[in-house]
């Protein structure tokens, strides 16, 4: 009796990545990107009527962030659901970057694609910098020479550390005795 081999396939999705950059505090409805264009996505389909069925969602699981964007489910594009507070989400965190997954598949064929979205999250400077304390008492020996340097506590910026303000005003004025 001959013996039939059957060979099962498993198409297995390719993930493709995006990059996308944009600014804090830059409001709700701010476009993103749109995967379709960005990806060049009707040669990867090679079947424009595959393509025209192509349905767009955020994969959520594992990527919390995603509750922060929408996507146009038929035209890919992604946009701002809320405005982005860079210090919120990413508190003293010198870089920001949300991950988010998005899947497009088709009702009409086959065609199943996922990609994984870098979105990085610009600093602007929209926090000044601020002191723990309004005013510092020292004790200081009248010994002490002409030039002697005194340590007060460091300011607080929320903004990340290449927008921090590493020179002051002079003081002096303000020192009282
Ligand atoms: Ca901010
Ligand atoms: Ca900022």
């Amino acid at each position: 009796m001959d013996k039939i081999l059957i060979i099962g396939f498993m198409f297995l999705p390719t993930l493709q990545s995006l990059v996308y950059y944009i600014d804090e505090e830059s409001g709700s409805n701010k476009f993103l990107g749109n995967i379709a264009t960005d990806t060049n996505l009707e040669k990867l389909v090679n079947n424009s009527d595959d393509f025209k069925t192509i349905q767009y969602s955020f994969l959520t699981q594992g990527h919390p962030h995603s509750s922060k964007f929408k996507i146009n489910e038929t035209t890919s594009e992604i946009r701002t659901k809320e405005n982005l507070d860079r210090e919120t989400i990413c508190e003293y965190s010198p870089s920001c970057v949300l991950s988010l997954q998005v899947s497009a598949k088709s009702t009409y064929g086959i065609f199943f694609e996922t990609f994984d979205i870098s979105v990085h999250l610009n600093d602007i400077n929209d926090n000044t910098p601020y002191f723990p304390s309004s005013s510092v008492n020292l004790s200081v020996s009248e010994a002490s020479l002409v030039g002697t340097k005194f340590t007060i506590s460091s300011a607080i910026d929320k903004d990340s550390t290449k927008l921090f303000c590493d020179r002051l005003p002079d003081l002096t004025s303000r020192v009282s005795i």
